[in-house]
């Protein structure tokens, strides 16, 4: 991003045309970045509220703010003789290197408590690691594509521009997906799959090509183990059965499996959606089976491309994570425990909880026990740029600077490419940047006790990021310094060029040592998920907004609907007499909302479809509704299958 500056504002935005991926776009919230810079919402001073959820907030100065923060931790280590009690919650909301400060921070306290936020990704099986090119826009060459259980046209569209490249050539692009998405409209193929069937569907894919002889033996013998055992497990599924499991016709099936049958290689574009069920990660397995079977890993042209779980490299990102389950850490998910040597999640009780990058009370499940939660903190600080209804529940609010007003190092975890983020203009009003508030709150503690915090002390944002680099870092992007990035961006120097997986054997393992400590089942065979039932018949998913990130962007008006809406399958509707348009209550076990209903074809039957994020002005909370079960085979992460919530919908009266 190249912003363009007058007089300390920000008055223009581009793209980076020399960036090796993204070519210069933007996508429509980037460009509307000046916006939300200088919002009216937009925090401009710390604020503090005796009681939350009150709304009586006191504008105070940032030394009141740290007298309130240093009092109340040195009233937690006098009572308890260390920061137990004190917690962490992080989000996604900025994930470059600057934001892991306050991560860095915890770890200089000796044990203090991690919230998991229910995004974290699961402990992928070594077997998954370093499958095919490293580099997505290799995708344009790929004489086949299927996008599974990802929506790229409306969450990732930089990789658009490169399945249409390769449509032109004449590759056929497939979309797997329960609804007819963005993307689906640009495919030339959509199956319309049941959520979290799509594990049945890889196998039965196995299945026939095994039958018809195609595969790839050689590849397979050379590079993977216990192939035997799952092969034994896929000759005894029935197709129809299969079919029927994941709501697909013969037809389509046939099509799907004859161009696959025929495609020199495949690439395999995996989103976030099938991740979003209890057995999403064996889902995802049974995937990385098909595309080894088939022989697409060791093509040039074909692969699997998933979200990287490996760009965390710098000191302070290794840093937290190696720490995270550190025994003198508890490590839990907000409302359950795991991890950690302290697991009990009351003992002792949470008495501070720090909030940054996050907008919990939106963004997780169960918004409503999620606001408990916070109730019965003594002090919750939130770290933000706007008023979010989590600021609205805690005590302290702490303006914090935007990505235009601090120094920063970017990691992607799609493409891989890794930026300078330089400061263009100064901190809007008050705003502080986090490593400068980490620093302050440090120094006050070191005068206070020097023996409480390690956090190390730099003289300036450079500094700070500068101590981060490390080998992993040189080895990967043949950088030491930041100066190594000014004016230009880094590629990674990774591919799968040297033909091994990254297991432990360098193999692929159908059956991986590690399936039974995680909990998964032994082969990537299809394990049933979760179905709707007849008192709440429908699947309520909840994907990402086209015109929002996550929470963010709510303001912008970008959408056209503009405000909340639930949609419907017209037949779904007529059936309860609701009309296109009405206000109708969505409902389940946990909760209730009231929502407009709006009818659309590109929904099946049996599921709602609502954009998950912040609604302000139709003070709608989709996460109310949605449950907090966790994944299976996800013994280490706080996955929890957010898209397994299943609802009613009745009309008012
Ligand atoms: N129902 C449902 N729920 C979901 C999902 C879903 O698909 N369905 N998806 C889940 C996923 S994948 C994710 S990643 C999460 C995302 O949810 P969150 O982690 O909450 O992420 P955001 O809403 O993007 O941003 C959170 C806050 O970060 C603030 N922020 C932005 N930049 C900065 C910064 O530089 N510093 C600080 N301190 N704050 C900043 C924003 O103003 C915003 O209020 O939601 C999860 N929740
Ligand atoms: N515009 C925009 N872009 C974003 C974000 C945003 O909020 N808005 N958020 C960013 C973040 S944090 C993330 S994590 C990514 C997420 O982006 P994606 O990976 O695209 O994830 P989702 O939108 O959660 O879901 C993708 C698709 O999975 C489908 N799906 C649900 N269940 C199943 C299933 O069982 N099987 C199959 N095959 N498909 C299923 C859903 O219908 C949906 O169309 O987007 C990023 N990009
Ligand atoms: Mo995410």
């Amino acid at each position: 991003m190249i912003s363009y500056v007058e007089n300390n504002r920000l008055v223009h935005l581009t793209g980076d045309p020399s960036h090796p991926y993204t070519k210069g776009k933007l996508c429509a919230k980037g460009y509307s970045y000046i916006e939300r810079n200088y919002h009216r919402d937009r925090l401009k001073y710390p604020y503090f509220q005796e009681v939350k959820g009150s709304g009586k907030f006191k504008q105070i100065t940032w030394e009141k703010a740290y007298n309130l923060i240093i009092s109340e931790m040195m009233h937690i280590h006098q009572k308890h003789g260390d920061f137990l009690p004190l917690a962490f919650y992080k989000g996604t909301g900025n994930v470059g290197v600057h934001h892991y400060v306050i991560e860095e921070f915890f770890s200089h306290l000796g044990g203090t408590t991690r919230i998991l936020n229910s995004a974290s990704f699961g402990k992928k099986l070594a077997a998954s690691h370093g499958m095919g090119a490293a580099n997505p826009s290799s995708i344009q060459r790929s004489p086949m594509i299927i996008i599974w259980g990802a929506n790229p046209a409306a969450t990732n569209i930089h990789l658009t521009p490169y399945f249409i490249q390769a449509r032109i050539k004449g590759a056929k692009i497939v979309v797997i997906d329960p609804l007819y998405t963005q993307t689906a409209e640009l495919a030339d193929l959509y199956i319309q799959i049941k959520p979290g069937s799509d594990g049945a569907l890889a196998n039965l894919l196995v299945k026939e090509l095994v039958e018809s002889n195609v595969i790839d033996f050689q590849f397979i013998q050379d590079h993977s183990t216990n192939f035997d055992e799952f092969i034994g497990k896929i000759k005894e599924i029935d197709k129809k059965e299969s079919l029927f499991t994941c709501g697909i016709s013969e037809e389509a099936f046939n099509l799907l499996f004859n161009w696959l049958k025929n495609a020199e290689a495949v690439s395999y574009i995996i989103g976030h959606g099938m991740q979003r069920h209890c057995n999403g990660w064996q889902n995802i397995r049974g995937i990385e089976a098909l595309a080894t079977i088939h022989g697409d890993i060791e093509k040039m042209d074909g692969g699997i491309f998933f979200w990287k779980d490996d760009y965390q490299l710098f000191n302070n990102q290794q840093l937290y994570n190696s720490e995270q389950m550190n025994l003198n850490n508890r490590t839990i998910g907000f409302m359950e425990n795991r991890g950690g040597g302290h697991s009990d999640p009351n003992q002792p009780p949470i008495e501070m909880m720090w909030i940054s990058c996050g907008n919990p009370l939106n963004q997780e499940p169960n918004s409503r026990l999620f606001k408990k939660y916070l109730e019965n903190i003594p002090l919750v600080v939130t770290i933000d740029q706007f008023f979010t209804p989590t600021a609205y529940m805690s005590n302290l609010i702490l303006p914090t600077t935007t990505h235009f007003e601090e120094l920063d190092i970017i990691p992607n975890s799609w493409h891989g490419v890794l930026a300078l983020n330089n400061k263009a203009v100064s901190p809007y009003y008050q705003s502080q940047s986090e490593w400068k508030i980490m620093s302050e709150i440090t120094n006050r503690l070191n005068k206070l006790d020097p023996e409480l915090c390690s956090f190390p002390l730099h003289t300036s944002e450079e500094d700070y990021l500068h101590a981060q680099f490390n080998d992993k870092v040189r080895n990967l992007y043949h950088i030491v310094s930041i100066s190594d990035l000014e004016g230009k961006v880094v590629t990674p120097h990774q591919s799968w060029s040297n033909e091994k997986f990254e297991s432990k054997t360098g193999k692929f393992q159908f059956n991986p040592s590690e399936t039974k400590q995680y909990g998964y089942p032994s082969t990537p065979f299809f394990s049933d998920g979760k179905s709707p039932t007849d008192d709440y018949p429908f699947w309520l998913i909840t994907p990402h907004n086209p015109y929002m990130f996550n929470s963010q962007f709510h303001y912008l008006d970008l959408a056209d609907e503009g405000e909340a809406y639930a949609a419907i399958h017209p037949k779904a509707a007529q059936e309860r007499s609701i009309f296109n348009g009405e206000v109708v209550k969505v409902f389940n076990e946990q909760d209730s909302i009231l929502i407009k209903a709006v009818y659309s074809s590109k929904v099946p039957k049996d599921i709602l479809m609502i954009y998950q994020g912040w609604y302000p002005d139709s003070k709608v909370y989709v996460n109310q509704l949605v449950t907090s079960a966790r994944m299976e085979g996800n013994k280490m992460a706080a996955n929890t299958s957010l898209f397994d919530t299943f609802v009613n919908v009745r009309k008012l009266s």
